[in-house]
């Protein structure tokens, strides 16, 4: 299909602009997209001479660290070697992190977490020297929140009615916590076992749109900017993660050569 087609097409461009075999450690995201990366992966890998005793001058073979089960499987799958994020050494960063997005703004801001895999998709994308969104042409949008109705948003079980209050204070309309997909009722459970909560927020400002006096962006008149929201929600008890990747993550990015700096700057 089409949107198939363009999600390989963006697979194959994010791996040749941002992936070199020299590599020791790379992310790998979690969704559909990725599979396309994988492949895309795997394709270079195939025309890269391998580490073997024949040929000992090359490096040891990539180590691939996965964002939850999923991304696990299609590491395994694609024959590659997965290591599990809190197996890496301890000062080792990531040369690169690939991951889909389920909307993303000018600005590259991305709205993450419809696969449920959220937190471990953040964790992996910050220990990376660069985070690539490979996403292709139905998610990128002027604003977050354009088309994607809500924020996916971590927390403990426990906690999660107590955060659905302080999320209809923040003004979100009705935070739902997101059932499961299988046939059992009940809530959906994340690789931490914890909840999701889909939070429906209206459509997030951006820095210009404060600067031009659009709204405060801070709340207090209904408006709110990408990175006030995120720290607002990650400052509730309860939650473990929000599906806001800012750049005040530590998260640079950078589309056709526009850089977003570190910290948002
Ligand atoms: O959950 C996520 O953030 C994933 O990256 C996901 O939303 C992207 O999914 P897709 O590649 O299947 O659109």
């Amino acid at each position: 299909s089409k949107i198939e087609e363009a999600k390989r097409l963006a697979g194959i461009k994010a791996v040749a602009d941002h992936f070199d075999p020299s590599f020791s450690y790379v992310g790998i995201g979690s969704g559909t997209t990725i599979i396309y990366v994988v492949e895309a992966l795997k394709d270079v890998l195939s025309r890269t001479p391998s580490h073997t005793s024949s040929n000992p001058t090359t490096k040891p073979a990539i180590q691939f660290i996965p964002t939850g089960y999923q991304s696990r499987q299609v590491i395994i799958k694609a024959g590659l070697t997965p290591t599990l994020f809190d197996n890496l050494p301890e000062h080792a960063v990531l040369d690169v992190a690939f991951d889909g997005a389920d909307e993303v703004d000018e600005d590259l801001n991305c709205i993450k977490g419809g696969g449920a895999c959220l937190f471990q998709e953040k964790l992996v994308a910050e220990r990376a020297r660069k985070f690539v969104c490979v996403a292709d042409y139905r998610k990128a949008k002027p604003r977050l929140l354009t088309t994607w109705p809500t924020i996916p948003i971590e927390v403990a079980p426990i906690a999660a009615r107590i955060v659905l209050s302080a999320l209809t204070a923040l003004g979100s309309k009705a935070p739902l916590i997101r059932s499961s997909p299988l046939e059992k009722s009940g809530p959906l459970k994340t690789d931490q076992d914890f909840f999701i909560i889909d939070a429906p927020f209206p459509t997030l400002l951006t820095p210009t749109d404060v600067e031009a006096g659009k709204g405060k962006g801070d709340g207090s008149d209904g408006t709110w900017e990408v990175v006030n929201l995120s720290k607002a929600i990650k400052a509730i008890t309860g939650v473990l993660e929000v599906g806001l990747f800012c750049g005040h993550d530590g998260i640079e990015a950078e589309q056709l050569g526009k850089r977003t700096a570190k910290g948002g700057q």
